[in-house]
């Protein structure tokens, strides 16, 4: 479709939504200043740069696939990235996690890592213009083996991983700081146990104090933020999790810190998005991380279905767009990994533009309105509403690929430079 069909089309549907009280334009210009945080992880499987055989076994998160043409230096992940990005609509940031640091030849231990070892990525993102997000990273490494970190019951333990904790939200500040943009540090471990504990308090006992220590050192909210992910099971977790959802609500509710909400961490009926409306009464601010769940797993590429639109729609009827921070998390190792990127962030997008576009007076009449007849059947009519016009003339603004033209670009990457990466 050349671009002045895409404009036709694109009037004919601003008349469509008007006649329901919706302003497409406003819409668009809502969704432009929206940044998704884009997840590295998905370009190398969770590999990172630690060692050149960095890989996950033991660490709680499987990746499955051998797709060929992962990126195996900083270089080709920055250029996957770039790739993505020239694909996805809208200014966006990028979420690091601590073993995509440049290191060298030098073996630094994740206790001893800093701000040096990430200068290449924040000279990277200031050049691309983009602007950067954190993770600690307390799997795939042996003293993460048992399956326990900052609630260890050896001291040790936890204190190698409380440093890393500490390592890590300074390269964060560093980062937010030379970024002008707050850095959002979020942090998931592992811990947890395969078969039933006898004693759940004490595991938990030690996580609250860990994190109480690594929270005494301030930072400026201008330079970085925290969030704290819980998880409801994982490999190897399958009976237990420290790091419940009750626990960290208690703990970021009681300290000041945010709630990341995984959409693949929660029982598989359980609605993620009625959660946003509950915790936004009582918490600023909230961090997604957009995933999907199949089954045992809990990283999928994220599509445009019925739980994204759900928790887009929240997202945008609690009026917090400006306030929550949309993160993606899935790894897909089994097709390719920048296609993967581009279908999961225009997914998100596309999820968002749907929920700006309902027609939220006609709904808010009928509710108020006792009128349950009306407030169902409208959102039964919106089913077949263009929104695939008003996405296409946003892509179209943002000078990206319309409709599928996209996976053209894809094939041709492919083709040109992911097939010709061998493992090393
Ligand atoms: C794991 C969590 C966590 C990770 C990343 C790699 O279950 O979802 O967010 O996916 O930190
Ligand atoms: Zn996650």
């Amino acid at each position: 479709m050349n671009d002045a069909r895409i404009e036709d089309r694109y009037r004919c549907a601003r008349e469509i939504y008007a006649e329901h009280g919706v302003d497409t334009e406003r819409a668009l210009g809502e969704l432009k200043s929206v940044p998704l945080s884009v997840h590295c992880w998905q370009g190398d499987d969770v590999g990172g740069f630690e060692r050149p055989d960095s890989e996950l076994a033991g660490s709680g998160l499987q990746v499955t696939g051998s797709h060929p043409g992962k990126a195996r230096t900083v270089g080709e992940l920055r250029a996957d990235l770039g790739e993505a990005f020239s694909l996805i609509p809208g200014s966006h940031r990028v979420n690091l996690h601590a073993i995509y640091g440049e290191f060298g030849r030098e073996a630094v231990d994740r206790n001893a890592i800093g701000p040096e070892h990430f200068r290449g990525w924040v000279e990277w993102a200031r050049e691309s213009g983009l602007k950067l997000d954190f993770n600690s990273t307390c799997f795939a490494h042996p003293l993460a083996a048992s399956g326990f970190t900052l609630s260890h019951p050896d001291k040790a333990v936890r204190r190698f991983w409380i440093d890393h904790v500490k390592c890590c939200r300074k390269i964060a500040a560093a980062m937010g700081r030379e970024l002008k943009s707050p850095c959002l540090h979020n942090l998931w471990i592992p811990d947890g146990s395969k078969e039933v504990p006898f004693d759940r308090l004490a595991a938990r006992t030690l996580l609250k104090e860990a994190l109480d220590e690594i929270f005494e050192v301030e930072y400026s909210p201008l330079h970085m933020k925290d969030s704290l992910e819980s998880k409801l099971f994982g490999i190897g977790s399958e009976s237990f999790v420290v790091g419940s959802h009750e626990f960290y609500l208690g703990y970021a509710l009681s300290r000041g810190k945010l709630i990341c909400l995984d959409l693949g961490h929660y029982h598989p009926t359980e609605s993620v998005a009625d959660k946003v409306s509950a915790i936004l009464l009582f918490s600023p601010s909230l961090v997604f991380h957009l995933s999907r769940g199949v089954r045992w797993d809990s990283d999928h590429v994220v599509i445009l279905n019925d739980e994204i639109r759900a928790v887009t729609e929240e997202i945008v009827r609690t009026k917090a767009l400006d306030r929550v921070h949309i993160a993606l998390d899935y790894f897909d190792a089994s097709l390719n990994r920048v296609g993967a990127w581009v279908i999961g962030a225009r997914a998100a997008l596309k999820g968002l533009l749907a929920a700006l576009l309902l027609p939220e007076a006609e709904l808010r009449r009928a509710e108020a309105a006792s009128d349950g007849f009306r407030r169902l059947a409208i959102r039964e009519e919106v089913g077949t509403l263009p929104l695939g016009a008003v996405w296409d003339r946003f892509c179209l603004e943002a000078d990206v690929p319309t409709g599928g033209r996209w996976m053209d670009e894809i094939a041709r990457y492919e083709r040109e430079v992911l097939s010709a990466r061998t493992t090393p």
